[in-house]
């Protein structure tokens, strides 16, 4: 039997390290995020010629779903959506650049200080925060913008752009912590630049990682995404007699998906993988640059689009969630979306929600639970590519899905659930659908400063 001085002893632990227990007791969260990586790019949905078995088992044993939706249809704004759970019709990035009346130029924005990131949402519940890769979420001169001043501990950032003091940055240098120190990404090393970012997180995870608390991790990979200095010649798919830009696509996300095998094992290693809740998505749909043919792979599983499209191919992506021992196993059709993460990851960690959040969380979903639909999902994007071709909008709202290209005043309809790759615009059958849908998405984009054409036609 235990003395009572031992008792009142152990209890007076409790109450001095009650804070910090219930803080190394919240889950591991990590985001693995590919670039432009396409919804019919992994064998898990569907492909056929592209070996993917790591992200392949961990849809097997986890949760896949089949709605999952980027946050809009190229890479910032996105990725904006993703780390603060705003929509993109009131976001502070719309485009992958923003139109500066100050000098008549459209140039990178950055994300308002106002607005609290996932990793800043995390870090201040105790966890430890690691970034390594693309953040595209800052403006080159100023560091504060960078991931590692936006509620990153460790930040390893790639970075291209002016540079504060003149000249440019060389983005084969990773910059660590802000502008601390510098990685150099040697690309005569490496197989395949993802392999050199894994290669920093395994190294932070051996000689940094804090064992008194829980861990936010986001991979913020390069591949399949078109711009890649340098691929070391492999093997990979040389039997197949695929034009050469096409099997360097192939062999990239299998490499990829070699990385997160790495990452997945070491994870394993250290012990990280027990209660760790684990989010793998893409940040948009396919691209087809570089001559590279979006439609060779069958990229986006037959939907119409590709990066930058309003269509399912633009913005529909591969969403992957396992939890050891407490995600459920199999497929989920309910329909997720970017914005929805943050709410998802809070109550994860057992967190109050941000109240700037346009989301729902997913995580009743992810265990099996009673899931709480949204009424509508929304998607905008602005070109800085000129009038004409500059505004776009999107919304789903259960079957029914409107795409507007606001500055031509043109607004296509299609009906999910007879024709999802949207080749038959039934605009003309429903003008009280159209009309409703006109509604929604004027009301959803609110008018921005760097953004012109925002708000939608006439305004
Ligand atoms: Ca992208």
């Amino acid at each position: 039997m235990r003395s009572l001085s031992s008792l009142l002893l152990g209890s007076a632990l409790l109450t001095v390290c009650g804070a910090c227990l219930a803080e190394r007791s919240r889950p591991n969260i990590i985001i693995l995020l590919a670039d432009d990586l396409g919804y019919g790019e992994l064998g898990c949905y569907g492909q056929e010629m592209i070996q993917t078995p790591t992200i392949d088992a961990l849809a097997a044993k986890g949760l896949k779903f089949t709605d999952f939706y980027a946050g809009t249809s190229v890479c910032s704004p996105s990725r904006g959506v993703l780390m603060t759970g705003i929509h993109a019709g009131h976001a502070t990035i719309r485009g992958n650049k923003g139109f500066y009346q100050v000098n008549g130029s459209w140039d990178r924005v950055a994300l308002k200080k106002s607005e609290i990131t996932i990793a800043e949402m995390l870090r201040d519940a105790g966890y430890q925060t690691a970034f390594v890769g693309k953040w595209h979420l800052g403006i080159p001169e100023d560091v504060s913008t960078w991931a590692s001043g936006r509620g990153f501990d460790f930040a390893v950032q790639e970075q291209w752009g002016p540079k504060a003091e003149g000249g440019e940055f060389d983005e084969r240098d990773h910059q660590v912590n802000g502008r601390e120190e510098v990685i150099f990404h040697d690309y005569t090393q490496y197989d395949c630049l993802d392999e050199f970012r894994t290669d920093i997180m395994l190294k932070f995870l051996d000689e940094q990682r804090d064992q008194e608390k829980p861990l936010f991790l986001f991979m913020s990979y390069r591949s399949p995404h078109a711009h890649e200095f340098y691929l070391r010649e492999t093997e990979n798919y040389k039997d197949r007699g695929w034009p050469e830009i096409e099997r360097r696509h192939a062999s990239r996300i299998t490499m990829l998906d070699e990385q997160i095998k790495r990452l997945l094992a070491k994870l394993e290693t250290i012990g990280d993988m027990e209660n760790t809740f684990i989010l793998f998505t893409s940040d948009n749909g396919p691209h087809r640059e570089h001559k590279h043919d979006h439609t060779f792979f069958n990229s986006a599983q037959g939907l119409n689009g590709y990066k930058r499209d309003m269509y399912e191919g633009g913005i529909r992506v591969p969403g992957i969630v396992y939890w050891k021992g407490k995600s459920q196993v199999g497929v989920s059709d309910h329909p997720a979306i970017f914005y929805d993460v943050m709410p998802t990851l809070a109550d994860v960690a057992g967190i109050d929600v941000p109240e700037q959040t346009d989301g729902i969380s997913f995580l009743p979903e992810v265990m099996g639970t009673p899931q709480k639909e949204h009424d509508l999902l929304y998607w905008e994007l602005q070109h800085a590519s000129g009038k004409e071709s500059g505004f776009r909008q999107a919304v789903r709202k259960g079957d029914w899905k409107a795409v507007r290209y606001a500055n031509k005043g043109r607004t296509e309809l299609y009906d999910l659930k007879i024709d999802i790759n949207e080749t038959t615009d039934v605009a003309d059958l429903h003008p009280e659908v159209v009309e409703r849908m006109n509604r929604i998405l004027t009301q959803k984009s609110e008018k921005t400063e760097l953004y012109p054409y925002a708000g939608g036609p006439g305004q």
